[in-house]
């Protein structure tokens, strides 16, 4: 038999056919999700005109795709329909505004509505007659203007959103205000801005409880807040953590900025880009979705028929510290799980690997909790170690230590020559303990011409912590992984040549020279979603 050959996901999200990027627009609305998406509905690589691909589910999981949403139709988007966001209007009036590519390739932002708010599905959408409503403004070329924001209602009552761009050597989130969302002001200041980074796309800005993992509606005002403002550029989703002066209307970031160094926190240190987040006000909660490209050429996206995919939604709140944000897959992912195997207090020795089966390992979610006896034996971080994707390389899966490295070897052939490594190594830093995190797809398929770069992300342990989980989500060519609770994830594209014919092979491993206890392992078959 003839296993999903193109390593087509069966959980994730994705039309049939064709290209997709960026999430647009995700909301609630009448008992149905809607997540609208970058799409060329000609072909599997991104091509104007780019309109807006449009699904809807009821639990996040299973999906109906719909027909097109919005497509290019008028000279202010003719040349094709980019990402934007929903904001719902008093009255539980979803609008939309999104980008448009004008008559001269220009970026100005344009508002959509239903044409029916009595149909949950929310199939026809009006484009107003008086758009555009922003063009670029002074200083910010035609071609570095794009991507709003979901709005927000300040305390006087007026709305504002943010526009990604790019004014001179500044990456901008720039501002807008309006009282009736149709006529939009411009704030001379941006929201914030990032030096010498290239233009910000996909700007998102929202609020998260301090003491909370519920979400937040973006117009709240309240104590007990902080801000969350993401940019996306140089291929990463960057985010600070900070506090929002709504009189000034200015974000003020706590401690690291968005510069694009290492030293930047990143929703994802793999592929995940140009992502977005809303309210769920049915669970109280706030999602995050990303795009998730392919690593395999243009032509063999052709071959395929596809491209992109989105990631599993996860749910976002603040660490318990408040430094960071966490990342966890929705709770409707646990839905999929069908077979299940488990382990618990197994030793896993030095230079060892077992092999967890029983399972469909091509489809899988895996969570497991390590526990190392002698920690107090690894080894001195370097304070020069500043990259940890650059360690992850040089410190490979083969390459031995004290404490690691250890953890997975997933979608790998029986004999190993194809495999992918997500794993964890443990430092010694003072009197606390630094963990580099890797996902290793060197060795993850024998065919040539695909992005195997290596990833890598450090997460800063507390004394207390004396264990370490590792959850990862494998759905044929894709693996989110989820390390120390959802405190650095890693979402990497795959594609084993066995796969073609030969089931998938999951294991369990310990390269370092100090034994390691798995404290537990589950892992479950993933049904295959609705939609897929
Ligand atoms: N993708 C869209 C733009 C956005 C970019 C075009 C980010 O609106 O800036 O498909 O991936």
């Amino acid at each position: 038999i003839v296993k999903n050959q193109q390593g087509k996901p069966s959980f994730h999200l994705r039309p049939p056919h064709n290209w997709i990027n960026d999430p647009n627009g995700p909301v609630y609305y009448k008992g149905f999700y809607h997540l609208f998406y970058q799409y060329n509905p000609k072909g599997a690589v991104f091509k104007k005109p780019i309109v807006w691909g449009h699904s809807v589910s009821r639990d996040l999981t299973n999906w109906i795709h719909l027909n097109n949403a919005l497509v290019p139709t008028d000279p202010f988007d003719i040349n094709s329909c980019y990402s934007g966001s929903t904001t719902i209007l008093p009255g539980n009036k979803p609008v939309v505004l999104y980008t448009g590519l004008d008559a001269n390739n220009q970026q100005v932002q344009n508002l959509a509505k239903p044409k029916n708010l009595s149909d949950p599905f929310l199939k026809e959408w009006i484009k107003y007659s008086g758009n555009p409503l922003m063009t670029p403004p002074k200083g910010v070329t035609p071609d570095n203007f794009r991507d709003p924001t979901t709005a927000w209602k300040g305390k006087d009552g007026n709305w504002r959103v943010a526009v990604g761009g790019l004014r001179g050597n500044l990456g901008v989130a720039i501002l807008y205000r309006s009282k009736d969302f149709v006529h939009w002001i411009l704030h001379d200041d941006p929201l914030y801005f990032g030096m010498n980074t290239g233009i910000w796309e996909c700007p998102d800005f929202y609020p998260v409880s301090v003491n909370s993992r519920h979400g937040l509606d973006n117009s709240v005002n309240g104590k007990n807040i902080k801000y969350v403002l993401k940019a996306s550029f140089q291929s990463h989703d960057y985010y600070a953590i900070g506090s929002y002066d709504s009189n000034k209307d200015k974000f003020v970031p706590e401690s690291k900025g968005l510069t694009g160094s290492t030293s930047d926190w990143r929703y994802d240190y793999g592929k995940f880009y140009a992502s977005k987040t809303f309210y769920d006000s049915v669970k109280k909660r706030r999602i995050l979705w990303g795009w998730i490209n392919e690593s395999d050429s243009s032509s063999d996206d052709i071959k395929k028929g596809w491209a992109g995919i989105q990631s599993i939604p996860r749910q976002v709140y603040l660490s318990d510290a408040g430094r960071q944000l966490v990342q966890w897959p929705i709770e409707e992912t646990e839905k999929l799980r069908e077979k299940h195997v488990t382990y618990s207090n197994k030793k896993l020795k030095g230079k060892s690997l077992f092999e967890v089966t029983g399972i469909t390992a091509s489809q899988v979610d895996i969570q497991l909790s390590f526990n190392l006896p002698k920690i107090e034996e690894a080894e001195v971080f370097d304070p020069k170690w500043d990259d940890p994707q650059t360690l992850c390389s040089t410190k490979t899966a083969s390459a031995s230590g004290r404490a690691g490295p250890f953890g997975l070897l997933v979608m790998a052939s029986q004999d190993l020559t194809e495999q992918t490594a997500v794993f964890f190594r443990v430092f010694k830093d003072n009197h606390k303990f630094i963990v580099l995190m890797c996902s290793d797809q060197s060795r993850s398929s024998l065919r040539e011409g695909i992005d195997k770069t290596t990833y890598g992300a450090f997460i800063h342990m507390d004394h207390e912590d004396d264990m370490i989980s590792l959850r990862s989500l494998v759905d044929h060519s894709v693996v989110e992984s989820f390390g120390a609770d959802g405190r650095a994830c890693i979402t990497a594209r795959v594609y084993p040549h066995f796969h073609v014919k030969k089931e998938a092979h999951l294991y369990v491993f310990n390269n370092g020279s100090n034994d390691v206890v798995i404290k537990t392992l589950d892992a479950w078959n993933m049904k295959k979603t609705k939609g897929n």
